[in-house]
């Protein structure tokens, strides 16, 4: 072994005992370059779902039912975007620029989570929204706080806190419906109905079709396959629904007493695939928007850029003249 392979060598095993030891690895500590690569995908990813995300909702803001339900989703949204910021934030400590992510959003070279291709054709997708798109959501980020990553791991933190507010808004919102006419508990199930299954496939492919979980697993990025968290999120949705009254698109959906948990449908894993390819039903409209919006807030990154290199300017003489 040359001298420099011992160093790896050591550096591999200081990383891979950091790891076992469920303690988190930090921006300055060497990792393995596909460690960093996976993060960055994921991450990334994670990101411009939350910003692709706040959309499908976004549809309603000027059309909600109410003062106090406009409010709500307007601190919804916001929250959102917040999530995106912690989010970049996390990815630019791996050595990437967010300027850079978005353009890969835009042109399609990175993904973000199919379920924001759907339309929201009623105000009843805004609860079903939180309910089950926020609680898929939990259940998929609430292992994500001990990645062994440290700024991804403590911004998942504050995410999984402001999710699990989400989700009441929209089961409350939910339930509020139920209470009123027919018409608007029709509404409801219909909703359900739509989006029950993309809800299942945010949770990725099935373990035997899922190249990144066993390596992500390994570094214990990820804490749990798709298959697990997708059981998990069925074990909690289905008393769930039958509080609130609605029916569950699944003919094949039963308790099994032997598993201690719901027997499920097999979702359509084409559909998936289409989605994740850029062929749902919104795609391109998201991808669009996305796009203009950044063009749009093009003078507002140059006006801050131009502020701070101002402010920069200002401090250095400011420096120089009390050094004089
Ligand atoms: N959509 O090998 P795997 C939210 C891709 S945030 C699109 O299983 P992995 C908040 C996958 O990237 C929702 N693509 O991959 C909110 C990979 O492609 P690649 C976002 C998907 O990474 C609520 C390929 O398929 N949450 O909802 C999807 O081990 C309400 C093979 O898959 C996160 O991002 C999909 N559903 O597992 C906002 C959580 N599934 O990259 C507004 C963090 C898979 O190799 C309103 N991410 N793919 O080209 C994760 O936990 C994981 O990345 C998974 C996928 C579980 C999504």
């Amino acid at each position: 072994m040359t001298a420099t392979e011992t160093d790896v060598a050591a550096l591999e095993a200081r990383f891979d005992a950091v790891v076992a030891a469920e303690q988190r690895i930090e921006p300055r500590d060497w990792m393995p370059d596909a460690y960093r690569a996976t993060l960055v995908r994921q991450i990334a990813q994670h990101a411009h779902s939350e910003i692709i995300g706040m959309q499908p909702e976004g549809n309603w803001l000027t059309r909600a039912p109410s003062l106090r339900r406009k409010a709500t989703l307007l601190a919804k949204a916001q929250d959102e975007a917040g999530h995106g910021l912690y989010l970049y934030a996390a990815a630019e400590t791996l050595g990437v620029d967010r300027a850079e992510l978005t353009e890969k959003l835009v042109d399609g070279r990175q993904k973000y989570s199919s379920i924001f291709n759907y339309p929201t054709l009623t105000f009843a997708d805004v609860g079903v929204i939180g309910w089950l798109v926020d609680g898929a959501a939990i259940c998929n980020q609430v292992p994500l706080c001990r990645c062994s990553y440290g700024p991804y791991a403590r911004a998942m933190v504050r995410v999984c806190k402001e999710e699990s507010f989400h989700q009441r808004q929209g089961y409350e919102l939910l339930m509020t419906m139920m209470r009123g006419t027919t018409a608007q508990r029709r509404m409801v199930q219909d909703a359900v109905d739509r989006w029950w299954w993309p809800s299942l496939m945010m949770f990725g492919p099935p373990d035997d079709d899922s190249p990144n979980t066993a390596r992500s697993m390994g570094w214990r990025i990820k804490r749990h396959t798709n298959d697990e968290l997708r059981q998990r999120f069925v074990d909690m949705t289905v008393p769930q629904a039958e509080h609130l009254g609605v029916t569950l698109p699944d003919p094949a959906l039963a308790w099994n007493a032997e598993r201690g948990s719901w027997d499920f449908g097999e979702p359509d894993w084409s559909e998936l695939k289409q989605v994740i390819k850029g062929q749902g039903p919104c795609n391109a409209q998201r991808v669009e928007r996305r796009r203009a919006a950044h063009e749009d807030g093009a003078w507002v990154r140059e006006a801050a850029l131009a502020y701070a290199q101002k402010q920069a300017g200002q401090r250095q003489a400011e420096q120089k003249r009390s050094a004089q």
